[in-house]
């Protein structure tokens, strides 16, 4: 309005008004000023990290203008938006990532090159940021590059973590835990916004009171504040101009400083108590399975999910007339598993309390926009938080939760009468402990609850919530629970990980278009017994194995055979994924041909298998597995007999830098949960889109990947999920038998054959079989509860089957082909698509390439 404030704009305008030009001269030019005006090197003296960062400011630069324009332009249309909360975001590294989705890659490729650099040498400075746990850290990554590649206006929310995941050193066989702090150089892509900000209030009291209209009220007060600080990741969407925002919240202590505390004696306790609001977001739980009750989990939890309704409400205020009606046509919340389900009584607060809507339409519209997605079926998983301890820290909302729990009971009662069913409904679990349910509160308080695979959904409605399914279905709305089957984004996982399998597919098919369209892969099949494409496709293979080569010999100073058949399970460590069982066939396929004579051991198929993954620090079992893992691959590798055709390594700090190399390496993976234990499972996509074939139970996305690429590209084993109820109940009463190949293996390992002079892994070791063979106390049985010596007999047949196949390289080939070409369906650009439609009711808003 005032004119010389526009008069200042104007030339502001002029001097902003083109876009960061992206020819290789531009880029080098704005490489050399970053690096001597941002970084404070010179051109003549700097280090590979300098110039990492630098080059990572150079992207910043273009994302940032990619960011705000896409912002305004979403703010033009005044579209729908969808917010994804999740406490996990495995992003891995940004550089390649956000080179190819600017569509930078060969003006990038030439300014580094006519300066001595090679691109790949700089995206290996760059530390991982290591934001999650596994699946669903990753899984909520791969969406936010389809969201922004879909021109959705999708953003999301977490904690800036300053330890990720633990750094997992391996020690005389053993797993180590180092701390990852991954932010100690600082990030070159993340925007710290010191101007946005959000006061979050934990413990204090409710009082009553009246509000500014002079009504009564609740209110709650005292306490302890922290202030949640944003740092926005900007997210490049591909063939899109839409960069979408991924905003992290630091906690920092409260701005003002209490000057009564400012006196000499108490000053450095105020210093303390500031320091410690810091802690909030230090350290990212490294648990994927089950959830510890500690206070300071559930204080993260509510402090992102604080920070990210007050920030996406301030968005829909913000917009001229606002009504609260119109609050479910602009904004869907999507909640990822149970950690953020905080947010069902976080927003009927927020508009309750401190916007001033009725109650009733404060919970009508909680329930049209949130939504929540479930990733396990394993009990000890599902979030439940004392009560006791809520109330303390948020006593606001266990008046809320009680109110809405109170209602919810009392329509219940009215319908179905007091019964069994209004005990497993109501959101408080009574005991000893009295506890809050957060599953339970998650769907009540959601529009729709989906599960991530089609098997896994069926279980959630019939085993996990039945209850809530029958309510559904009683209430006519059965479809409040879908299935959103799990995806994985193929620029990162084909075209940056595996760039020659991208250039095979631009080739044969004539464009890149499918990279944002999978179904176009279809077009391969047609080659798929073509001699020159197999030619071309056994180089690929080729040219992975000998980066993972390079890989090993780095990391674990291993030598392999790129001859060999590449066998990998790379995944957290769990009793449920099963690498013990896979250990176990590898100690007896070393028994087969420690039996066999040198020439017939000429005729067995060389075999690397590669096991790697962390374990939850506090799971004994799963780290003495690792160390089992380390100390059978010490004797077999080392054995003259077998070393050459056999060969088993534990690949130590398995992250996502590791995937990318390890995934388009392999031949064949490991996908081998018990039938009904893993909920998708998300890197058997990854491995089939590189061209790899999966040994599997029928378990998880294994079933629709099957379903999709054919039964012969798939070498399925093991018990159905019906039977699994069947089985372990026989077991109760005596045990199934033990297969005697399974018994010469657990008779090698009582030996201590890989445990010598070890006394300790010797008793853990034996502790391990012993607990699968612990069968016959009746009615205590669960020592076999994952059904590995069920199972065993079948996965040794399923073996035998890889090993024949492989045998034939023109078949082979033509599978491998056949499997990759027909996985679009796990593209997440088809999953967000259908989140999107289904569940969000948010449309693509791709903005025009000038603004
Ligand atoms: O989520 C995983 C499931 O185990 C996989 O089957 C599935 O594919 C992915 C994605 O849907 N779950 C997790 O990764 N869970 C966690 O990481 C986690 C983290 C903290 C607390 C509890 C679980």
């Amino acid at each position: 309005e005032n004119p010389d404030q526009k008069e200042k704009m104007e030339k502001l305008w002029k001097l902003m008004e083109t876009y960061e030009p992206n020819d290789p001269e531009s880029i080098q030019k704005s490489f050399a000023r970053h690096l001597e005006y941002s970084l404070a090197c010179t051109r003549f003296n700097f280090t590979m990290q300098d110039a990492y960062r630098a080059a990572g400011l150079v992207l910043r630069d273009r994302l940032l203008e990619s960011l705000n324009d896409t912002n305004a332009y979403y703010r033009k249309m005044d579209v729908k938006r969808g917010y994804y909360l999740s406490a996990e975001y495995l992003i891995g590294r940004h550089m390649q990532n956000a080179i190819a989705n600017l569509d930078l890659e060969q003006p990038f490729k030439e300014a580094f090159h006519a300066l001595g650099m090679q691109l790949e040498d700089l995206f290996h400075e760059e530390v991982d940021p290591a934001l999650g746990n596994g699946g669903l850290g990753r899984l909520a990554a791969c969406f936010l590059d389809s969201m922004a590649t879909l021109s959705l206006p999708c953003w999301g929310y977490g904690i800036r973590y300053s330890y990720g995941m633990f750094k997992q050193d391996i020690q005389n066989g053993r797993q180590v835990e180092m701390p990852d702090f991954w932010i100690g150089d600082g990030c070159p892509f993340e925007i710290p916004r010191p101007d946005i900000t959000y006061p979050v209030r934990l413990y204090g009291e409710v009082q009553e009171g009246l509000n500014a209209q002079g009504e009564w009220c609740l209110n709650w007060v005292g306490g302890d504040i922290v202030q949640a600080m944003a740092y926005d990741n900007p997210i490049p969407g591909f063939d899109t101009y839409n960069t979408n925002n991924l905003r992290l919240w630091r906690a920092c202590p409260t701005k003002e400083f209490d000057l009564d505390q400012y006196s000499a004696a108490n000053f450095t306790d105020a210093v303390e108590a500031r320091r410690k609001a810091e802690d909030l977001s230090a350290v990212l739980y490294p648990n994927d399975a089950s959830y510890e009750g500690r206070e300071l989990r559930l204080r993260q939890q509510y402090f992102f999910v604080s920070a990210s309704l007050q920030d996406l409400l301030r968005e829909f205020i913000k917009r001229p007339n606002y009504k609260w009606s119109e609050l479910p046509e602009k904004v869907a919340v999507q909640m990822n598993d149970t950690h953020p389900t905080i947010a069902v009584a976080e927003f009927m607060r927020l508009l309750v309390d401190v916007m001033h809507v009725p109650w009733d339409e404060a919970w009508e519209l909680t329930t049209k926009c949130l939504n929540y997605t479930n990733h396990t079926v394993m009990p000890e998983a599902l979030e439940k938080w004392p009560v006791e301890m809520m109330t303390r820290m948020l006593p606001r909302h266990v008046q809320i939760i009680g109110e809405l729990n109170l209602r919810w009971i009392n329509g219940l009662v009215a319908k179905y009468g007091d019964g069994p069913i209004i005990a497993a409904l109501s959101i408080f679990e009574e005991g000893d402990v009295k506890k809050i349910r957060m599953g339970n509160l998650a769907i009540m308080g959601s529009n729709k609850v989906n599960g991530v695979a089609a098997l896994h959904t069926e279980i959630i409605k019939k085993e996990t919530f039945p209850d809530f399914y029958k309510y559904c279905c009683d209430t006519g709305a059965p479809d409040k629970i879908v299935n959103m089957t799990n995806g994985v984004t193929p620029r990162r996982w084909v075209h940056c990980a595996n760039p020659a399998l991208s250039a095979i597919f631009t080739k044969y098919l004539g464009s890149h278009e499918w990279l944002t369209d999978m179904t176009k892969l279809k077009g391969m099949l047609k080659f798929k017994e073509d001699p020159k494409l197999h030619a071309e496709w056994m180089e690929m293979k080729k040219t992975a194995k000998k980066k993972l080569a390079g890989f090993l010999k780095e990391t674990l100073d291993l030598e392999i055979d790129q001859d060999a058949l590449i066998d990998i399970q790379i995944k957290r460590i769990h009793e449920y994924k099963r690498q013990f069982m896979n250990c176990l066939y590898v100690i007896h396929r070393y028994q087969q041909l420690k039996k066999m004579s040198p020439a017939e051991r000429e005729k067995v198929q060389k075999r690397v298998v590669l096991i790697g993954g962390k374990a939850a620090s506090a799971y004994v079992n799963a780290k003495l597995i690792i160390k089992l893992i380390n100390n059978v691959g010490k004797v077999i590798n080392n054995d003259p007999d077998t070393g050459k055709l056999l060969k088993l390594a534990f690949v130590p700090n398995y992250r996502v830098s590791a995937a990318e190399v390890l995934i388009p390496a392999s031949d064949i993976s490991e996908h081998i949960s018990t039938a009904g234990t893993e909920a998708s499972g998300t890197s058997n996509m990854k491995f089939v889109m590189n061209g790899g074939l999966i040994v599997g139970t029928m378990d998880g996305a294994n079933i629709e990947i099957r379903e999709e690429c054919g039964e012969d590209t798939m070498f399925i084993f093991g018990c159905l999920e019906h039977e699994v109820a069947g089985i372990a109940a026989k077991a109760k009463e005596g045990h199934y038998p033990i297969d005697s190949r399974l018994q010469a293996v657990f008779q090698a390992i009582r030996n201590g054959e890989f445990s010598k002079g070890e006394p300790e892994a010797h008793a853990e070791f034996c502790s391990l079989v012993d607990k699968l063979c612990n069968t016959h106390g009746a009615g205590t049985w669960d020592g076999d509860r994952y059904l590995v010596v069920h199972d065993f007999p079948s996965f040794v047949d399923a073996q035998a089957k890889v090993d024949a196949t492989y045998a034939d390289k023109a078949k082979w080939c033509k599978l491998s082909i056949q499997a990759a070409s027909s996985m679009a369906k796990f593209s997440t650009d088809r999953t967000i698509s259908e989140y999107a439609d289904v569940i969000w009711g948010v449309k693509p808003a791709p903005r025009p390439m000038e603004m």
